[in-house]
């Protein structure tokens, strides 16, 4: 099963939209595998966007990420990650699909509410450095065999 590292932005979390996040991803049928409410250290923060650094937007997106509380989660299911970056729109706000998180609540690039890994493979990179194994959880819904097929 597919997992993927979903950040809510201190915008998103300045703004009261930590339960818009959860819910529309509940509602799409993906399984909550862990979550936690953090102050996002420097070292962090530039280790997890360290494929920035030099991009003349990377200081002010430390700046960023480090000013106030992020709430930090791990999805799972099928197409875990592109599901997800679906559900939060294009990186540029304007540009993201009406519908999707960032068209729906964002206006600008550098306050654009979320994050969600954008490969499988750094999905897997992204849970890892974001969390330890043992705050993942594994576990079944009642209802997985109505939203997963397999
Ligand atoms: P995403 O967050 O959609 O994965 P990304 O990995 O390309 O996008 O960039 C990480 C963040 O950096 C993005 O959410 C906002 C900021 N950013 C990216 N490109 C930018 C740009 N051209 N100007 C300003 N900020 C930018
Ligand atoms: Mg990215």
């Amino acid at each position: 099963m597919e997992r993927t590292l979903v950040l809510v932005k201190p915008d998103g979390v300045q703004r009261g939209l930590i339960g818009e996040v959860i819910v529309r991803l509940e509602r799409r049928g993906l399984r909550l595998v862990a979550a936690k409410f953090i102050a996002v250290s420097q070292e962090l923060a530039e280790t997890h966007y360290a494929i920035h650094k030099g991009k003349p937007f990377y200081d002010g997106l430390i700046r960023y990420i480090t000013s106030a509380p992020v709430m930090a989660m791990v999805w799972e299911g099928p197409n875990a990650v592109a599901a997800v970056r679906q559900t939060m729109g294009a990186t540029r706000p304007t540009e993201a699909a009406p519908g999707s998180l960032r068209h729906d609540f964002a206006l600008e690039i550098g306050r654009n509410l979320t994050h969600a890994s954008d490969t499988v493979e750094n999905g897997e990179k992204e849970v890892a450095l974001w969390f330890k194994s043992e705050e993942l959880v594994t576990w079944g819904r009642e209802i997985d065999r109505w939203v997963f097929e397999k």
